[in-house]
């Protein structure tokens, strides 16, 4: 195993929308990493940072549920699935002159990307359209865009590539064995297909996962082997902690030790060197010296702002505050 090798051996395969998929990183490998001592494992994590980014950077990025609730999906740590009585009402999409407000406060805050999600299972023409408007809003406020709207085909991936979109996010969530644990209304290989849609589309891909559901290490391995391999591997990885919400299936998981969590961060920015690996869901429920943990483990992205889609994030100014005690910088938009 070589922590710092770059190049894939990519298998060829034929359909355009079948993803690349390497063998870059076996989950033998990655779990091996998982089962470091936490200094051997956090000197390699460092190490690596330092070579692709600068440490002291953090990025903001603020998010927006622009259609939330009723969703069809059923995913099991979802607030937003009409299966689960959560009590989420559902919404009608947000016009442009609300987003433009939203993305006026969060540019004013500091963030430099926007995140807009909906609680779709994949978006129609018609809602399309009107998303792309969003995008062209964000856009003309100088930051970066990103949409999270379940599944695409390649021709709305193209439309929002169209629209200035740069990143899409669409999470893996955990690993291929324990999907069928977690939703049962799309497969594994949807993701993958929505993903080569957009990674074709020219869109930078966002894509992640949840850790706490109940996983063991060789779970968690088994998420993390599946990111690394894609080829090329995406440019920004969110690992989520589970939020638990009242009305879920998984609203009683037991409590992951958060050094498991710091243990995944770490292996993340080891097995993908460039992306942006964001400390995502999930801070809230964090005690700050386990964020500072993270960030040192190569986490050098955060979700900024009151909300996540549905739950509360982190306080704002206890964020600022962490940064500034931690002697880290962000990049503002201009426009
Ligand atoms: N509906 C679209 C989809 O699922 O593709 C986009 C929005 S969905 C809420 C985006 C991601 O949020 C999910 O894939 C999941 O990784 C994350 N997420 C949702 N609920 C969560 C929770 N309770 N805790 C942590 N992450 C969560
Ligand atoms: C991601 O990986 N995490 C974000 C974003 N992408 C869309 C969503 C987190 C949702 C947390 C629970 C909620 O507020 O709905
Ligand atoms: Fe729907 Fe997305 Fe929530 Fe799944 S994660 S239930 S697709 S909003």
């Amino acid at each position: 195993m070589n922590t710092t090798v770059e190049s894939p051996v990519t298998l060829h395969r034929p359909a355009k929308t079948v993803p690349a998929i390497s063998d870059r990183w076996p989950v033998a490998d990655v779990q091996a990493l998982l089962d470091l001592p936490l200094p051997e494992l956090m000197h390699r994590a460092q190490t690596v940072h330092r070579e692709h980014h600068d440490p002291t950077h953090m990025e903001l990025a603020t998010l927006l549920s622009i259609k939330t609730g009723g969703c069809p999906e059923d995913c099991g740590y979802c607030p937003q699935s009409v299966h689960h009585e959560t009590g989420v009402a559902a919404t009608k999409m947000m016009t442009p002159e609300a987003v433009r407000e939203a993305v006026l406060g969060a540019k004013a805050a500091g963030a430099s990307r926007f995140c807009m999600g909906a609680a779709w299972r994949a978006p129609t023409d018609r809602d399309l359209e009107k998303v792309e408007e969003l995008v062209r809003v964000v856009k003309d406020e100088g930051l970066e865009a990103c949409c999270t709207l379940g599944m695409l085909t390649g021709d709305q991936a193209q439309r929002l590539k169209g629209a200035g979109l740069d990143y899409y996010n669409h999470n893996l969530d955990t690993a291929p064995e324990l999907y069928g644990n977690v939703i049962s209304t799309r497969d594994y290989q949807d993701r993958l297909d929505t993903l080569a849609q957009v990674r074709e589309a020219g869109i930078s891909v966002c894509s992640g996962g949840i850790v706490g559901m109940g996983e063991s290490r060789a779970g968690r391995a088994g998420l993390i082997a599946q990111l690394a391999n894609l080829s090329p591997y995406p440019e920004s990885v969110p690992i989520n902690h589970l939020v638990k919400v009242p009305g879920t299936p998984l609203a009683d998981e037991p409590d992951l030790d958060p050094l498991e969590f710091v243990r995944t961060v770490a292996v993340a920015r080891i097995t993908m060197p460039r992306a942006k690996v964001r400390l995502s869901a999930g801070r809230r429920q964090m005690d700050e010296s386990t964020q500072a943990l993270c960030f040192l483990a190569g986490a050098n992205s955060i979700f900024y702002g009151d909300k996540l889609l549905v739950t509360g994030n982190a306080d704002v100014e206890a964020d600022q505050q962490l940064l500034a005690r931690m002697g880290m910088h962000t990049t503002r938009a201009h426009a």
